[in-house]
């Protein structure tokens, strides 16, 4: 019993110490990973945009179905950007691999702008909501003038 727990802990040890490229088979698959997370995010931002924009009409409990899938697909596309996935199919500058703390300040930058505009959604406010969305696409903007190819 006690050895079975001690393989448990290692195992689990293991796996939280794994790098995240190791969760994918191939570079190819992060990339095509992190790719696909960040277009089912502009997908639903791009909707919460048309009502802020007053493209369609603001529907609240809409912005806030999208804001919620927003903020939750953006804990994902991170761990697609581990070692060896520099090169192939992407629009990543060297930048991400080279200036690791400024990506990761912006990840998180951007989920808590994520956060609030899911909150200002909920409030059923459109001023709020505009806002909110202003503030976050901009920082969707800034790391993509930062680390993304033109
Ligand atoms: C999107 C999308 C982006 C950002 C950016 C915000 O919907 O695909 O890249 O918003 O345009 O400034």
């Amino acid at each position: 019993m006690k050895h079975l727990a001690l393989a448990t802990l290692a195992a689990a040890t293991l796996f939280t110490a794994l790098p995240a490229a190791a969760q994918f088979q191939k570079p190819e698959d992060a990339i095509k990973y992190r790719r696909s997370a960040l277009f089912v995010m502009g997908q639903h931002f791009g909707r919460i945009g048309a009502m802020a924009q007053g493209k369609v009409p603001f529907d609240a409990a809409a912005a806030a179905a999208n804001a919620d899938v927003v903020a939750s697909m953006a804990k994902l596309p991170w761990a697609g950007f581990g070692p060896g996935t520099d090169s192939g199919d992407t629009n990543a500058l060297p930048e991400v691999w080279l200036e690791t703390e400024k990506f990761k300040g912006g990840q998180q930058k951007m989920q808590e702008e994520l956060a609030k505009l899911a909150t200002a959604a909920k409030s059923g406010n459109l001023d709020q909501l505009k806002a909110a969305f202003g503030d976050a696409g901009k920082t969707c903007k800034g790391c993509h003038e930062h680390f993304k190819k033109k």
